[in-house]
């Protein structure tokens, strides 16, 4: 006789964003199938006792193969990488960046990055756009196609030369994200306020890698964020703030939050786990060059705070992968630069989750429930991936990290499968890893070793997230206006009306 299931996995306590609860899960055809206790066998069977089994990670923030700007400069991890070290962390769902270069067309970024990923994927991947260059062609064509085909986020930078918007810009990327159902993302640095300390900095003689976090201060991003907040509410739309480093964007968003505005918010391991003085050392500092910098540590129990009482929506790595030796990472060319031209990011993909576990779950600051919230179900939903992806339930993807709660690592680079030469959580004591991880039933990560191969991950076209729409206003909430309604709604009133 056929088993019923292709994977039985038995014993372990199961936990979403809302429930808690010991049950089997019965896997077939790659998805969650069954739930409950004794079901029959299983082609494979793991036993998941003294184990947690969780929803697997979406990382909805990663740079992997990104073209670059400068010449010269390559990011360490492209879609095979990347994703095994995704894979090795527990993460099953990974959203990186199709970045227009300015002057050429967002369609052909899109084109260009799924060659990059074609045949490389360990895990599944959508695609974020980054818009750089709001031509009429790209807001009145090119978006609104790629919007409808699956592409459903974009982000918008308001610092780099290279990509940085002005208001008006932005004004009318979320004009096109109101009305064709997107969601934008917003990096919010005062990008004037850091080229001019840049300069006070660099004609003082203080290049060294621990004045980039003298020259992104918190008021340039406090100044920013709030920005972005009124051209949101301007607009009428809703957007995230990525990467939220601390006091200042929080109060905004808070501000933001008392006067009823739908305001996202993400931050990242690098503002709970490190501060300015890591960016100290000499050039070894580079390694920890990210924007916004990390803060201090008030600053961290602050960001904490926001993940404990619901400010934030969602926690990803922004792993941004440059090596630290050689010639096209963060010494580029080979040599010790002026801290404005080394590459920013630090990579974090397959330390995100252990990370947040070990100091969020397991200290109390966030229930299991929190975290799976924060890590997986939210940045499904808030990127129209869910209930594919996000939950363990009937129908949605059996995609699966079984943790062991207890296990005790010392992070080093050694151990991890990315292709950067450094992590900057080198030493740091965790508890709690996943060991197993399981992409629409197929394990790819399994006791330490990588068991997925390069391709099987598979390409998630976004619908528009309901998160991304309006508010509803009294008037639509009062049936006049059926198109704001939320999706699910909508479709009900429709099918009534028929
Ligand atoms: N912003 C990011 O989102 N990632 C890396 C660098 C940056 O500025
Ligand atoms: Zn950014
Ligand atoms: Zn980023």
């Amino acid at each position: 006789m056929q088993p019923s299931y292709d994977v039985v996995i038995r014993h372990g306590l199961v936990a979403t964003a809302c429930e808690t609860m010991e049950t089997d899960i019965g896997i077939r055809g790659g998805q969650v199938v069954a739930l409950g206790k004794g079901l029959e066998a299983g082609r494979t069977e793991i036993d998941a006792s003294g184990k947690l089994v969780l929803p697997g990670g979406v990382d909805a923030h990663c740079h992997f193969d990104q073209p670059m700007g400068e010449e010269g400069l390559k990011m360490a991890d492209d879609f095979l990488s990347g994703t095994r070290s995704a894979a090795c962390g527990g993460t099953t769902t990974v959203i990186p960046f199709a970045a227009q270069i300015q002057g050429e067309s967002m369609r052909a970024a899109v084109e260009d990055y799924h060659r990059r990923a074609e045949g490389k994927a360990l895990v599944d991947y959508a695609f974020h756009m980054i818009v750089t260059d709001p031509t009429a062609t790209v807001l009145n064509e090119e978006l609104p196609s790629l919007i409808a085909q699956g592409y459903t986020s974009f982000k918008i930078y308001m610092t780099y030369d290279d990509m940085k918007l002005n208001d008006r810009q932005i004004l009318q990327c979320l004009a096109v994200a109101r009305k064709h159902g997107a969601l934008a993302m917003v990096h919010a640095e005062n990008t004037d306020c850091i080229a001019w300390l840049t300069e006070v900095l660099e004609s003082a003689g203080h290049t060294e890698p621990r004045y980039h976090a003298q020259a992104r201060p918190m008021v340039a991003e406090r100044e920013a964020t709030h920005r972005a907040i009124a051209l949101s509410e301007l607009v009428d739309v809703p957007i995230l703030i990525v990467h939220v480093s601390g006091r200042e964007a929080i109060d905004q968003i808070r501000w933001a939050h008392g006067h009823g505005l739908r305001i996202y918010a993400e931050t990242c391991p690098q503002y709970l786990f490190l501060t300015a003085s890591h960016l100290d050392g000499g050039y070894e500092g580079a390694k920890c060059i990210c924007s916004p910098p990390p803060r201090d540590k008030a600053n961290q129990r602050i960001v904490w705070d926001g993940l404990s009482d619901g400010l934030f929506t969602i926690v990803s790595s922004d792993h941004a992968p440059f090596r630290y030796e050689g010639t096209d990472g963060k010494k580029p060319g080979g040599k010790e630069v002026e801290f404005q031209y080394i590459p920013n990011g630090i990579p974090g993909v397959e330390t995100r989750l252990p990370l947040l576990f070990s100091e969020g779950v397991r200290t109390g600051r966030i229930s299991l429930n929190q975290f799976v919230a924060l890590t997986s179900t939210n940045p499904a939903k808030l990127y129209g991936l869910n209930p594919r992806k996000g939950t363990i339930a009937i129908g949605s993807d059996a995609d699966i990290a079984i943790w062991d709660p207890e296990k005790q690592v010392t992070i080093t680079n050694s151990m991890l499968h990315h292709n950067v030469d450094y992590t900057p959580y080198e030493g740091m004591q965790v508890t709690g890893w996943p060991v197993t991880t399981l992409v629409r039933g197929q394990i790819v990560w399994d006791s330490g070793q990588v068991v997925g191969t390069a391709g099987y991950g598979q390409f998630l076209p976004c619908g528009k997230p309901d998160m991304a729409r309006p508010k509803v206003s009294d008037t639509a909430a009062a049936g006049h206006y059926v198109g704001n309604l939320p999706t699910a709604l909508s479709k009900l009133a429709r099918s009534a009306h028929a």
